[in-house]
């Protein structure tokens, strides 16, 4: 592929009103006809070129004439019309496609015998020709024709459905979708399905039919999906007022599938993971993903389709915003505290190290050479941020104003973020905006001074490699003895204060004058900036605040501080005692004024991940799995007694699946944790074994396999023969396994890999394996290479067949360089000779970014 820049968007010369496709679908020979209205939007002397990939040209006509082989071009990638007539005028163009062969899941392939779409990003051009980018907007009507084959299947596409039967032999389904759409939000899927079905009513009162189809026989597992589509509905229109706005809204799960959902209108596609759910087989995870992908997809509806992206260098403001809105959703639903621990563990996880390393970019990339590879957590998680920071500097009656205003005057359009922010009532729009400009992590460093009942916090901004000075919000609070001080008469100078939020630049300092002890500050109060804070070290601060700070994120935050201190010691081989430590977390654990899932969240140590972020640089892997599991060891030991009260709490019924349940469940299965590897492994084994509920099942074996009990070949081996026919529970066994850390990891997999039900066919099977082992830091991260080559092999050959998924798990080597000389020096040898062998665009970009950067 070639370099794509933003500086050079220009719009299409003639727009594409209206599109009528007729699709007949066959395994190998699907037969598209497509009729497109074209009208000159530009300079009516340039020939009209529509992109394809891989298609075959049956036919062509103009105005319902043949068109003369000199008249056109059509290469499998391209159609060109080379001289267009100066006023509206149809092409027909007929295609011929084979879903079978369809093995990159972009375009039209079958999963599981069902015909289905992905056309996002640029997969519709692999089924038609066509403008195939997000800022032309066209009028669909769909005819979907399939031979009528027993037990009744279905025929679905976007919009309203106006008719359906039987003609010729064959089944038939007429579509029309009202509103128009770029080709990335089209989509087909046939087959035989189950269902369930429900309806919703407007706020208006409009009636909305609402299914979900699903393998048939498990329609009972779509249940729990299909409730929380029916509260992000209702949520959308009291939070932002937005109502749903076709007859129909349909929900596809299919197990074949190269992300998480897609939201093509009136007709989401999910992969089965975020539908599918039954407390026997679903973890609590597992449900709170569904309600959260249900409700992402669904709030796409307004901020993705209604307003969709003029480019695709603008995918944060769909994707930015609607990971926005589905946390805040899940906030609403859930708990808030625990909602944006868990929000902000992933950015620090995952984006953050992203941010630092050879794949940066910045949340508005100006360029990129594959599109896939921009469907990143920089663009979704740290997107999210962004508009986090916005509601945050202008308050909720504001951002909602905004907001209100943006639909209002962009709906039906293809918009940018500059669209998007000028909706705001920000001070320094512009100044704002370099957050979407800039790549990499600020950080902010804080300092403390307390002389003669004068106490001053300083706060120092320090832009990432070439990056500006942003505004940066501080939500903050000076905490003394018995509470928090009152602000409003302190001194501050530079950045300004406008009730708790501190709006730094360059530097801000707050003073305050005539106390009688040392306050302390509690900075970043639910992570309200994206940024490191550089603070220096100091566990009895740390412990302070423990005692009183009243904001849940920062409580959580210094607990993690607190043990990564104790962690990052143990790696150096020092010999700090855990005592301190397990009496700080022992205590909040305990603690029946904070919620369980919160406190489950205590009792979690900062992940290997996080030492390795911490360590920065020359990082030993093997020292990190054995600092982590030591200190796992010797607090499960030195908390044993409030472990085992913890555990004995009552446990919730089965398949009672609301949060406070899971939230019990949470904090019950983290005591536990700590407690196995702490040696206390009876009720793990009985639990690993006879738990009915899949949370406690999964728990119970995670907690045999962390620790590397002797118990834990035979809990695994009866887990795998109990669910070896259930393929989301079973992919559950496939990453426990390739977590696993005995010294024997990268052979394991290798074997597993052999298995008769592994397939590099199913990216949700990969990702179990593969993806998981590549999070697994010892045996990934193999001093002798090991590890990297496993990968390398792996996406190698995935490359032929599904460039996206081998793309993805590449990226796995974003971190390589933190790592000791002889492990770069072995990743770096594996990753050129990924690179002389990369087929797909989308591994040479990765690779090539990896190697460069
Ligand atoms: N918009 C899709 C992601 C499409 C990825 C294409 N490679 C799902 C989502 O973010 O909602
Ligand atoms: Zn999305």
């Amino acid at each position: 592929g070639q370099t794509v820049h933003l500086e050079d968007y220009a719009p299409t010369p003639y727009r594409a009103p209206s599109t009528t496709l007729m699709i007949a679908l066959h395994p190998t020979r699907t037969v598209v006809r497509n009729e497109t209205a074209y009208e000159p939007a530009g300079n009516v002397d340039d020939p009209l070129v529509l992109e394809g990939d891989g298609l075959v040209l049956v036919e062509a006509q103009l105005d319902g004439m043949a068109l003369s082989a000199s008249a056109y071009e059509a290469t499998p990638d391209r159609f060109v019309l080379k001289v267009p007539p100066k006023k509206r005028f149809t092409l027909t163009l007929v295609t011929i496609v084979s879903p079978d062969d369809n093995t990159e899941l972009m375009g039209l392939y079958r999963s599981n015998g069902v015909y289905c779409t992905q056309c996002e990003a640029e997969g519709f051009r692999r089924i038609t020709y066509a403008y195939d980018r997000p800022d032309v907007l066209t009028v669909y009507d769909v005819l979907v024709l399939a031979d009528d084959t027993p037990g009744e299947p279905v025929l679905l596409s976007n919009g309203n459905l106006i008719a359906s039967g039987k003609m010729g032999g064959r089944r038939y389904s007429h579509w029309h979708d009202p509103f128009p759409k770029p080709t990335y939000l089209f989509a087909v899927v046939a087959g035989v399905l189950g269902a369930v079905t429900d309806t919703f009513t407007t706020q208006s009162g409009k009636a909305v039919d609402l299914a979900i189809y699903v393998e048939p026989g498990k329609e009972a597992r779509a249940e729990y999906a299909m409730d929380a589509l029916k509260r992000s509905m209702r949520w959308d229109e009291t939070r932002f007022g937005r109502e749903y706005d076709l007859d129909v809204f349909n929900i596809v799960a299919v197990s074949d599938f190269n992300m998480g959902a897609m939201e093509n209108k009136g007709l989401n596609v999910f992969n089965d993971r975020y539908v599918l759910a039954d407390p026997r087989l679903a973890t609590d995870t597992d449900y709170s993903g569904i309600e959260a992908v249900i409700a992402h997809e669904y709030f796409h509806n307004w901020t993705g389709n209604r307003i969709t992206c003029r480019d695709w260098f603008q995918l944060c403001l769909k994707e930015g915003l609607t990971v926005f809105r589905d946390q805040e959703f899940s906030a609403d639903m859930r708990s808030r505290a625990v909602e944006r621990i868990e929000d902000v563990r992933r950015l620090r996880l995952a984006q953050f190290p992203e941010d630092a390393g050879p794949l940066r970019h910045p949340v508005r990339p100006a360029e990129y050479a594959e599109i896939s590879n921009l469907y990143t957590t920089t663009v979704y998680e740290k997107g999210a941020e962004l508009i986090r920071m916005l509601h945050t500097f202008i308050g909720e009656t504001a951002f909602r104003r905004g907001m209100d205003t943006y639909f209002e005057r962009f709906d039906g359009t293809a918009a940018t973020v500059e669209d998007f922010i000028s909706c705001f009532e920000l001070d320094e729009p512009d100044a704002f905006m370099r957050w979407y400009h800039d790549a990499g992590t600020p950080t902010v460093r804080v300092d403390e001074a307390y002389v003669d009942g004068r106490y001053s916090l300083q706060l120092t901004q320090c832009p990432p490699e070439g990056g500006a000075i942003k505004p940066i919000p501080v939500r903050l609070a000076v905490l003394g003895q018995t509470g928090a001080l009152d602000l409003s008469g302190a001194g501050v100078e530079e950045g300004s204060l406008c009730g708790d939020i501190l709006t730094l630049k360059e530097s801000a300092t707050i003073n305050i004058d005539g106390l009688n002890e040392e306050p302390i500050a509690s900075v970043f109060r639910g992570f309200s900036a994206p940024v490191h804070i550089d603070r220096p070290v100091d566990p009895v601060r740390d412990m302070a605040l423990l005692e009183r700070d009243s904001d849940p994120f920062n409580l959580w935050d210094a607990s993690q501080r607190l043990a990564l201190g104790v962690l990052v010691d143990r790696y150096w081989g020092g010999s700090l005692e855990v005592d301190a430590l397990a009496e700080s977390i022992g205590r909040i654990a305990a603690d029946p004024r904070m919620e369980p899932a919160f406190r489950a969240f205590v009792l979690q140590l900062p992940s290997r991940g996080t030492l390795v972020e911490v360590l920065a640089g020359d990082v030993d892997a093997d020292k990190v799995d054995a600092a982590h599991q030591e200190l796992t060891a010797a607090l499960g030991a030195a908390m044993a007694d409030t472990l085992a009260k913890l555990r004995a709490r009552p446990a919730p019924t089965a398949d009672d699946v609301r949060a406070a349940a899971a939230g019990e469940r949470a904090l019950r299965n983290a005591a536990q944790h700590l407690a196995t590897a702490g040696g206390a492994r009876e009720a793990t084994v009985r639990q690993a074994m006879e738990a009915t509920n899949m949370t406690d099942r999964l728990a119970a074996l995670n907690a045999l396999a962390a620790a590397n009990a002797p118990e834990a070949d035979a809990a695994l081996k009866a887990f795998h023969d109990a669910f070896e026919d259930e393929p989301l529970v079973l992919n559950k066994w496939f990453s426990i396994e390739a977590l696993r850390s005995d010294g024997r990891s990268v052979e394991r997999v290798r074997e597993l890999m052999a298995h008769p039900k592994f397939s590099l066919k199913n990216p949700n099977r990969v990702r179990s394996l593969i993806g998981a082992f590549t999070q697994n830091i010892a045996a990934f991260h193999r001093a002798d290479g090991a590890g990297y080559r496993l990968l390398a092999e792996v996406a190698t050959t995935l490359d032929q067949q599904n460039p996206q998924v081998a793309a993805r798990l590449l990226t796995a080597f974003g971190e390589y360089r933190r790592f000791d000389a002889p492990r770069r020096e072995a990743a770096r040898a594996v990753l050129q000779d990924v690179q002389a062998r990369a087929r797909s665009s989308d591994v040479a970009d990765i690779v090539r970014r990896l190697l460069k950067g």
